[in-house]
């Protein structure tokens, strides 16, 4: 196959990106205009005039084309995504696979919905997923089409097979927007703030924060979470626990070794069915097809999105059989769920993160960002932390003499990082974060500039 990504000087990873990347864009960052360019400036006023200003834009650069590791820009600028989207586009942007697939499928029918009359690309999503999702039990899955959605789909099916009510996320979660999920998400700004009243019985409980915990262990910081939520909720009343098993737009937050272990063990001996949220997570991120896998937990369900389709949305809940089964026939649907385009897209993301080995990729990219990150970190106090899995990697910028989060540096690293054609995103709680989450289609020679731009921008900052 000729390769629509050579360009890229990468050896390895120019064999990955020639059967999984995007349309023929060359793989190298390109300025021809200052960042947002005019044309990107025009359509922007268009959307302030047109979108309400809660739907915020980051970065106010509008794109035409994107693959492998850019994106380009109306304008003709190409970036540099570290981004995909957050998290989505593990397979790179238009995968020419994913792109074959849809096509495929758009020719042949667009839509049935599946509770009404079905079709073979669901019950083979559902299918690989029960066999990909770690744990070796009999499994079922249900399709939706958000994270949110499937994160309440997930509580609805925990609340109707425990007959329990009550549900515990934990300090810093993020689990999505709709009126569900923001309740069991954590931070106020910009998730929650005048959004309220939230829906009721979701309570939360301590994180495991290494770098901010004092390096409380995975045992303690369980026993401290299970104790409060013995204490003010109760087993008895506990439908279900939810996690991130590596917290997403909270902070790239790692816990620490043996705390999901602790809670999951906990959550099975008291009829509490354990979540893990992998969302954000999921699909070869960070080097294992599941984060789960890395603390050797095998939740009773799990919810994914994001990566699982390449770009069209799709959401799922995968999980014990008799759990799954327990709602009612008709209890479980939505118009579009699992729509036979985005089934399409997933058969063929799913296959090319096993074929292209992009879990291996994975590890190679946090290899390489690694290095990089540790030895500026080496020169720099303001890297109070760098951590992550694969190829979800961050750094904590803070106050060298306090630890305090500095969200200040964070912005203007990632603004002077974005007039360099570089995309670059923040998370934590504290907005203190730098995160990574490069296409896993993305050049070793991508990656290494992007990287020398997020230098300089730290050194400017
Ligand atoms: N669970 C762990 O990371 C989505 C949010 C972007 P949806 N995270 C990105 C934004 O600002 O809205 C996410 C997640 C985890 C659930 C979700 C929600 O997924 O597909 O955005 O609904």
């Amino acid at each position: 196959m000729t390769s629509p990504l050579t360009t890229d000087t990468a050896t390895t990873t120019a064999t990955t990106a020639a059967t999984t990347g995007g349309p023929a864009l060359r793989q190298q960052r390109d300025l021809v205009t200052e960042l947002p360019g005019p044309r990107s400036r025009a359509l922007h006023a268009r959307k302030l005039a047109a979108v309400p200003d809660g739907v915020g834009v980051m970065l106010p650069i509008y794109v035409e084309a994107a693959g492998g590791g850019v994106l380009r820009d109306i304008d003709g600028n190409t970036l540099i995504d570290f981004g995909s989207g957050i998290a989505v586009t593990g397979v790179g942007n238009s995968a020419p696979a994913v792109v074959e697939a849809v096509t495929r499928q758009v020719n042949a029918f667009t839509h049935t919905c599946f509770t009404i009359t079905g079709y073979e690309g669901y019950i083979e999503v559902a299918e690989a997923l029960n066999n990909l999702t770690p744990g070796d039990f009999d499994k079922r899955t249900a399709l939706f089409n958000s994270g949110a959605e499937a994160v309440e789909n997930a509580i609805k099916i925990a609340r109707h097979f425990t007959g329990k009510q009550a549900v515990v996320a934990f300090d810093h979660a993020y689990h999505g927007r709709t009126n569900l999920t923001m309740a069991l998400t954590a931070k106020s700004m910009p998730y929650k703030s005048g959004f309220g009243p939230f829906a009721p019985e979701v309570y939360r409980a301590p994180m495991s924060y290494p770098f901010r915990d004092g390096g409380v262990s995975g045992a303690d910081a369980a026993a401290r979470a299970i104790d409060q939520i013995d204490k003010q909720i109760g087993a008895a009343n506990l439908a279900a626990l939810i996690i991130e098993p590596i917290q997403g737009e909270g902070g790239f937050i790692v816990p620490a070794a043996g705390f999901l272990p602790a809670l999951q063990a906990w959550a099975r001996a008291n009829d509490v069915v354990f979540i893990a949220d992998e969302v954000q997570t999921g699909f070869a991120r960070t080097g294992a097809m599941f984060a789960s896998e890395h603390e050797g937990i095998e939740p009773d369900l799990i919810v994914t999105a994001k990566g699982i389709a390449g770009g069209l949305p799709l959401s799922a809940v995968t999980g014990r059989a008799d759990i799954m089964n327990s709602a009612h026939g008709g209890g479980l649907g939505g118009t579009y769920t699992g729509n036979p385009i985005a089934c399409a897209a997933a058969l063929a993301t799913i296959r090319s993160y096993l074929d292209d080995d992009l879990l291996g990729r994975a590890r190679e990219i946090e290899a390489l960002f690694r290095a990089r990150l540790e030895e500026l970190r080496s020169t720099d106090p303001r890297i109070g932390d760098v951590r992550g899995r694969g190829a979800m990697l961050a750094i904590e910028l803070v106050d060298p003499a306090t630890k305090a989060p500095d969200a200040a540096l964070a912005a203007r690293v990632a603004a002077a990082a974005h007039a360099q054609g570089l995309v670059l995103l923040t998370c934590g709680t504290y907005g203190n974060v730098i995160r990574f989450l490069p296409p896993l289609t993305i050049g070793d020679a991508l990656i290494a500039d992007g990287l020398d731009v997020l230098r300089d921008a730290l050194a400017a900052a």
